[in-house]
């Protein structure tokens, strides 16, 4: 009987690891609800997040696809690494990575990966400033792209 039970532990270790995937599908929104708020309590929240999955550039074949994309002022655009290849989406231009307007990051700017992007792995940046901000992967520059950012009105 414990040889049953510990068979049964064992698969529904598998079963929580095997849900607990946290993958970004390029088609599909995702709103999770988390509803953390009780009767007895007086601080009622629900937090709602959704994974605005329009704004996705994916890396594959050694090309961002798609290379240019028209995103809101605020919005967030995730590099997503499908290649077999590293990639590391940075700022114009290489290799000083200046041209994007926001301090921080590890070399010019803020719009910086600041490391390779393994196979599946992403990075992500909201966008706060007008304009059209040139990237490049880092690791070869040769492959490039713009995000246009554009105001709500
Ligand atoms: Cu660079």
């Amino acid at each position: 009987m414990k040889f049953l039970f510990g068979i049964f532990l064992l698969f529904s270790v598998f079963v929580i690891i095997g849900c607990g995937s946290n993958e970004i599908q390029a088609t599909t929104t995702t709103v999770h609800e988390n509803d953390h708020g009780h009767d007895e309590d007086d601080d009622h929240t629900t937090e709602t997040i959704v994974e605005d999955t329009r704004n996705i550039i994916e890396f594959s074949d050694g090309k961002y696809k798609p290379s240019t994309l028209t995103i809101k002022k605020g919005e967030t655009v995730i590099f997503l690494n499908n290649d077999i290849s590293s990639t590391w989406p940075a700022s114009n231009i290489h290799p000083t990575h200046g041209q994007y307007p926001e301090e921080g990051g590890c070399i010019g700017s803020n719009f910086d990966a600041c490391k390779p992007l393994k196979t599946g792995e992403n990075y992500s940046f909201t966008f706060t400033e007008v304009g059209s901000w040139k990237f490049h992967d880092h690791v070869k520059p040769s492959a490039k792209g713009s995000i246009i950012v554009e105001e709500w009105f």
